[in-house]
């Protein structure tokens, strides 16, 4: 394996980083010692696959440059000791062999700290593996620059960034992709069902570049974009916390059962086989289209119920509930089983279709590549607003302005509020595109005036995955 296959571990810190230094000066205030490690994970903007991971079809993110930093030194006791540089987020500790991490009751939130213990305990989990049984604890501070509950992937920076400290200070092989695996299995502990993007890109992300994500296992293949073209985040302002609500989860469920009355309507076991996916290459054994017309064929209602489901699997509700539900979704009654497949299988051909457009891209065709990425992503928008309801009135609003600007773009990350994802073609454009959605949209929401807008709406350029620095 080469180098490019381990995060980075670099000798010096970069003193010209002034969220490093400040970080640094409250570690030191906080703890009374200096750090001896910083670790950087960042967010990152999927450009298209929205809601494909968790049926094992391929991503297209890019790390963007807002980030979760963490400065660490390890203690002599057994203890993990968090403060977080935004007093919104309390102080925690609690000794690491005795991690607990409760779900959230409905309604509410998990405490941010939560999210930090998700990536140490995967981490944990895995070492017994290697050999190492002694767990000693250490001091961590956090800060933080992505916007939280925007779909920016917030959540997974931060276990990801726990993950990589616990790694580092127990001298595991930092390899990216067992790293990126561990992460997003252990922020499932979190409630959440997610697939694994978040948590590759933030490890394998390149500068330069978006990546092509694929799972089981985790592999990246980096994408070529238009070199003119521009991205642009916008946040709706709408916050959508995913682990308050059942939305995600449900969605999880949906393609899962999905999946299964595929299966057994299609003659084939349907027992064992979770992932559209998987039905599709690994049972089925057919290409996309072929699968998207077999979707059409056998799930035609619009709502299937519980019990209907029940009968036609022939099996108890106890068991629906075990093989189907997560435990947020235990009251769910329907089911839009058509709609959701419809949606994954119509993506990940938007997604192939991004591939082949990316491949393609030489210097004389890149206006043409543009308009048509430009296409696709107003089309994932419409089948993620129509097909699988997660957008939000702010998003669709942003939307709309957009395309009467002539930009197009499509909510990005889970949705249900955060952000939405614009290519311009040009820089002039873009800066063009920013004032109006400011003049239309931000100028006439409210929104606090001591937030800064150009945190808000901005161009994004992709940079690199995870790294450490080792303090001065
Ligand atoms: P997203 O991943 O889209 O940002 P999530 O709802 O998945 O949204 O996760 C948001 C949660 O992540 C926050 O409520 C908070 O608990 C945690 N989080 C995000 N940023 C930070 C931070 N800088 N410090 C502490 N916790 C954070
Ligand atoms: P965010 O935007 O971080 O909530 C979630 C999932 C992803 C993926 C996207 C939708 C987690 C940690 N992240 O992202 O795996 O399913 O939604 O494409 O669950
Ligand atoms: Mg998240």
């Amino acid at each position: 394996m080469d180098d490019d296959s381990f995060v980075p571990v670099h000798r010096k810190c970069d003193a010209a980083d002034e969220r490093i230094v400040e970080l640094r000066d409250f570690f030191i205030k906080e703890f009374h010692k200096n750090p001896e490690f910083f670790v950087k994970v960042p967010g990152r903007v999927n450009i298209i696959g929205e809601h494909v991971d968790y049926s094992n079809y391929g991503v297209c993110p890019m790390a963007i440059s807002q980030n979760i930093l963490l400065a660490v030194a390890s203690s002599d006791d057994d203890i993990i000791y968090m403060k977080n540089i935004q007093s919104k987020y309390g102080k925690f500790k609690c000794i690491i062999n005795n991690i607990k991490i409760e779900p959230p009751a409905a309604g509410s939130y998990p405490l941010w700290h939560n999210y930090f213990l998700c990536g140490v305990k995967g981490i944990l989990d895995y070492l017994p593996k290697i050999g190492d049984h002694a767990h000693k604890g250490f001091f961590v501070a956090v800060s933080g620059n992505i916007p939280a509950a925007a779909g920016l992937s917030s959540s997974s920076a931060l276990v990801c960034s726990a993950a990589l400290a616990t790694a580092y200070l127990y001298k595991m092989p930092l390899n990216k992709e067992l790293l990126a695996t561990l992460s997003a299995s252990s922020e499932r502990f979190i409630g959440t069902q997610g697939g694994g993007m978040d948590q590759a890109i933030a490890f394998l992300a390149k500068k330069g570049y978006a990546q092509f994500i694929e799972f089981a296992p985790i592999r990246a293949t980096p994408i070529r974009l238009p070199s003119d073209a521009v991205f642009v985040i916008a946040n709706s302002l709408a916050e959508a916390n995913k682990a308050a609500t059942s939305d995600f989860n449900q969605r999880v469920v949906e393609c899962r059962i999905a999946t299964k009355l595929l299966a057994k309507l299609t003659d084939r076991p349907w027992q064992e086989v979770e992932k559209l996916g998987q039905l599709q290459s690994e049972v089925l054994d057919v290409e996309l289209d072929e699968f998207e017309q077999l979707i059409k064929k056998h799930l035609t209602k619009d709502i299937y119920t519980k019990q209907e489901l029940i009968d036609i699997f022939r099996i108890s509700e106890i068991e629906f509930d075990e093989k189907m539900l997560t435990p947020n979704t235990k009251n769910a009654k329907e089911f839009k089983l058509r709609q959701r497949a419809l949606h994954v299988v119509q993506e990940s051909l938007r997604v192939e279709r991004f591939r082949e457009i990316a491949d393609a891209i030489d210097e004389d065709n890149e206006d043409d590549a543009v308009e048509q990425i430009s296409e696709l992503l107003s089309k994932s928008h419409n089948s993620l607003k129509t097909l699988y309801e997660c957008s939000h009135p702010n998003l669709d609003q942003l939307i709309n302005i957009s395309k009467e600007f002539g930009v197009s773009a499509r909510l990005t990350g889970a949705g249900w509020g955060g952000c939405i994802v614009a290519l311009c073609d040009s820089i002039t454009t873009c800066d063009r595109y920013i004032s109006t959605l400011k003049e239309f949209y931000y100028d006439k929401i409210k929104h606090s005036k001591n937030s800064d807008l150009d945190e808000i709406v901005f161009a994004t350029e992709p940079q690199n995955g995870a790294e450490i620095f080792i303090a001065d």
